[in-house]
């Protein structure tokens, strides 16, 4: 534990209103860490474990969407897309705390694929994983048509629970 927990990466598309369950998690987290410390030497010190990746629960309203880009636009050129969450927090992968994750951006691909138990995938120019926290990319897409899908999933690339999956939006790149 380095103690850097700082799961607060904002990108541009970042809002503040993205920010402050992380940021009010964080301080829930801190005074978690503190009674916890109290209660180590009881040996009940299990509050701030991670908990079991396949169970990782998601608030209900929870809700991952492409940002800005309607179903059917046709691009010329690259095409920045943009990771939009509403309920949760962004997380580096790896780092776990309540509510929170990371994107995953499906090119090509439905969510219905991934396997609710296993880790996400990565698969190059299909299943891209974006585990440092960024909340956009920008993309050379080949020409022709591709369907666009974001799956934000926890610490471990695991779906919560229920899953949190965006609707599919198809573009054109001319
Ligand atoms: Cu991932």
């Amino acid at each position: 534990m380095t103690g850097d927990r700082t799961c607060t990466k904002s990108g541009p598309s970042v809002d503040s209103r993205q920010l402050q369950p992380v940021m009010f998690k964080k301080s829930l987290l801190t005074a978690v860490a503190i009674i916890g410390s109290f209660l180590t030497a009881t040996g009940q010190d299990d509050a701030a474990k991670p908990p079991n990746p396949l169970e990782t629960p998601s608030p209900k309203g929870a809700r991952v969407y492409i940002q800005g880009i309607k179903d059917g636009r046709t691009f010329k050129g690259p095409v920045t897309i943009r990771f939009g969450l509403k309920g949760m927090g962004v997380c580096p992968a790896g780092t776990y705390l309540p509510d929170t994750g990371h994107h995953h951006l499906l090119i090509n691909m439905d969510a219905s694929e991934l396997d609710k138990k296993l880790p996400i995938p990565s698969i190059d120019g299909k299943c891209l994983h974006y585990g440092k926290g960024q909340t956009q990319v920008t993309l050379d897409l080949p020409k022709g048509k591709h369907t666009l899908q974001l799956a934000f999933a926890n610490f471990a690339h695991i779906l919560h629970k229920p899953a949190v999956i965006s609707k599919k939006v198809t573009i054109t790149v001319e």
